[in-house]
């Protein structure tokens, strides 16, 4: 259980009162959750800041205590070494999971392509044709069925070619910030083969200078950015629909207490998307009926949950760290799992509970869950069968206590969606959006994205940032789970510029009718926002390449290595990427710097762990006012500082 210090202040915790109320139900039940379990367990200093190599079995060595920075492992590795090859290690696993989702994608695509993917289509074929453009497929006189194989087959070779080409979307980058990939050698090859080309160099007695490794790193990095995350966003769009805008919930309240509840959580749309339709199957409707509920409820949590919010406007029910929390209402019949993010705990709660938790992917098995793998030949049957088995679990219901906590938020801002919302359908345009960063009705724009971690206050740090950014007039983007915190604490929603916006932003927004935060997706769609920011870029006035903008890139409560992924080719890709919690290359204040000054003289971007939240803001509006500088915009704003008396009043 929590520490009792913990126990006793929720608001040590969590910032969002629907969690704390879930926390204290499982504190009355003796439930254990990843909150509490966090609070037992210490993390390992050595481990957690790096010095740790258990790369063979002459270790682990652990380099610690004084002196540590000049100690060696056993083969003579260096806390240099040791630190760097950990934290390259963990961007390769991290791209690897973004661009194996994408893969998957681009095998539903063929499959849908071909005929075989019953239930399937291609949504969005003006988005098909554009990207068969990016792969130089022609298209003129083209069936859209036989565009969208040669797409697919196009995307499956980018993770297996062997050659030295770049991969094809790269060419979409800004052409300075190519130039940049090209004079360094950093142009992402085979996705495939950059991942396994990481885990050869940090094999025991292989690359030993930091520097390599790291540039090595951003090849890796970028074969995600640019690459398995571009695609993944892409093919989703043109399988499932281009997001605009569209108006949903969040919290743990969009659980109804008189209808089957089925949760789909993990990162993926494919199976979720046919949920969501079977889920207004007559007769589901009928079969949930027939069990003695009013209907069946489709709610999501993590990245799927954004996946089918972007997209249909079906309700979050929360974000990573409330997946347990979830299963505590006692109202969810069905827990649907995919990819990524999923906590072994959940079935530690299940087994207390009727729900089922239901994995889907042949990559991911979970003792004590029900499988039921997912075949896009098959996918609606599927998902019926999974539905069924959830309406059959409704009569055997317990007790049921659901927060009353649900925010309305509007999403769905692909970078399409933004153009056309800022210019309409004849002009649609990102010129409104330079002009306005230009004449300082916006200063700049933050990206708060990423998780959540229990070695934080829940949702504390991303919200404060919001309430922060947006009164400085400092335009945020949102994705992942800091996208459903956003949602859950009312900054999705336009009145939220009109109360609480500078001046500046809240003109913007009201005149756009926008919300001062955007939410842009899952986490590969961070992908829109590299997008969003080479269109900016072409057109023009603010500078020549990504690294000139007045920009900041921020995971404040980050825990998996797809953030390292992340957060490393925005960093290639030249931003400022700032990221809280925990430094997980701590031990060695020489990877520290190579990571800010030598990054930055390298590629325009840099990389800091900053675990003050006020740090946070602090730098980013440092950063933001200095590119401002360089590029003869600025005009002097005094900086609207909030004390915690301040911010508890900004609560929306
Ligand atoms: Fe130790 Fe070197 Fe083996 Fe790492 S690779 S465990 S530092 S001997
Ligand atoms: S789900 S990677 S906790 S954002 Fe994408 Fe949320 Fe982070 Fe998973």
């Amino acid at each position: 259980m929590a520490d009792e210090k913990k126990k006793d202040d929720k608001k040590q915790v969590t910032v969002d009162p629907a969690t704390a109320r879930m926390l204290d139900i499982a504190a009355e039940c003796g439930i254990s959750t990843m909150f509490s379990r966090a609070a037992e367990m210490k993390p390992c200093p050595i481990g957690g800041g790096g010095s740790c190599c258990k790369n063979c079995a002459m270790g682990p060595c652990r380099l610690t205590g004084k002196g540590a920075e000049e100690k060696m492992g056993v083969c003579g590795a260096t806390m240099e070494t040791i630190v760097a090859r950990n934290f390259c290690r963990a961007v390769a696993v991290g791209a690897s999971a973004h661009s194996d989702h994408g893969r998957d994608l681009a095998r539903t695509l063929i499959a849908v392509a071909k005929g075989e993917a019953k239930g399937y289509e291609v949504k969005d074929e003006e988005k098909l044709r554009r990207v068969a453009g990016y792969f130089g497929i022609e298209t003129e006189g083209k069936s859209a069925n036989d565009i969208a194989l040669a797409v697919g087959q196009a995307s499956l070779h980018e993770y297996g070619k062997q050659d030295d080409e770049p991969l094809a979307y790269t060419k979409r980058a800004p052409e300075p910030r190519q130039k940049i990939w090209r004079n360094l050698g950093l142009f992402p090859r085979g996705v495939d083969r950059e991942v396994v080309e990481m885990l050869h160099r940090t094999h025991m007695g292989m690359d030993q200078d930091a520097n390599n490794l790291f540039a090595h790193a951003m090849r890796v990095a970028l074969s995600d950015g640019w690459g398995g995350s571009m695609m993944a966003t892409d093919i989703s769009d043109i399988l499932f629909g281009t997001p605009k805008a569209v108006v949903g919930g969040a919290n743990l309240g969009v659980l109804e207490a008189k209808q089957v509840n089925v949760i789909v959580h993990g990162h993926e749309p494919t199976l979720s998307e046919m949920i969501a339709a079977a889920a207004n199957d007559p007769e589901m409707i009928e079969y949930a009926k027939s069990k003695g509920a009013e209907g069946i409820n489709i709610a999501g949590i993590c990245c799927t949950a954004n996946e089918v919010l972007m997209r249909q406007g079906i309700s979050s029910a929360g974000n990573f760290l409330q997946q347990e929390l979830a299963i505590l209402t006692g109202a969810v019949e069905a827990m649907v799992v995919d990819i990524q993010c999923i906590a072994q705990g959940l079935t530690h709660v299940a087994q207390k509970y009727h729900t089922d938790i239901v994995t889907t992917s042949p990559k991911v098995k979970m003792p004590g869950a029900v499988h039921i793998q997912f075949d896009e030949h098959r996918a609606y049957d599927i998902a019926k069968e999974i539905l069924k088995r959830a309406c059959d679990n409704f009569p055997k219901r317990g007790k049921v206590q659901i927060p009353k906590e649900k925010s309305p938020l509007v999403a769905g801002f692909s970078h399409e969606y933004i153009r056309y919302m800022l210019g309409g359908s004849f002009r649609a345009s990102f010129q409104p959006l330079n002009d306005n960063i230009i004449n300082g009705r916006i200063q700049g724009v933050a990206g708060i994205v990423g998780c959540n971690n229990p070695r934080t206050i829940h949702d504390n740090v991303m919200v404060s940032l919001m309430k922060q950014f947006v009164a400085n007039d400092v335009l945020v983007a949102v994705t992942g789970c800091t996208g459903i915190a956003g949602g859950k604490h009312g900054w999705l929603t336009p009145e939220a510029a009109l109360e609480h916006a500078g001046d500046g932003l809240k003109s913007v927004c009201e005149a756009v009718g926008i919300p001062p935060v955007l939410h842009l997706g899952s986490c590969v769609d961070n992908s829109r926002i590299l997008t969003v920011l080479t269109e900016v870029v072409h057109t023009g006035g603010l500078g020549e390449d990504i690294s000139d903008l007045p920009v900041v890139g921020i995971a404040p409560e980050w825990m998996s290595e797809k953030a390292l992924s992340i957060a490393t080719y925005c960093v290639a890709t030249g931003a400022y990427v700032i990221m809280g919690v925990t430094s997980p290359v701590e031990a060695s204040a020489k990877i520290q710097k190579i990571m800010t000054v030598g990054w930055e003289e390298l590629v325009g971007g840099k990389l800091e762990f900053v675990i003050e939240p006020e740090d946070i803001f602090n730098k980013s509006m440092d950063h933001i006012m200095k590119k401002r500088e360089a590029l003869g915009i600025t005009e002097k704003k005094e900086r609207v500082l909030f004390d915690m008396e301040a911010r508890r009043k900004l609560e929306v």
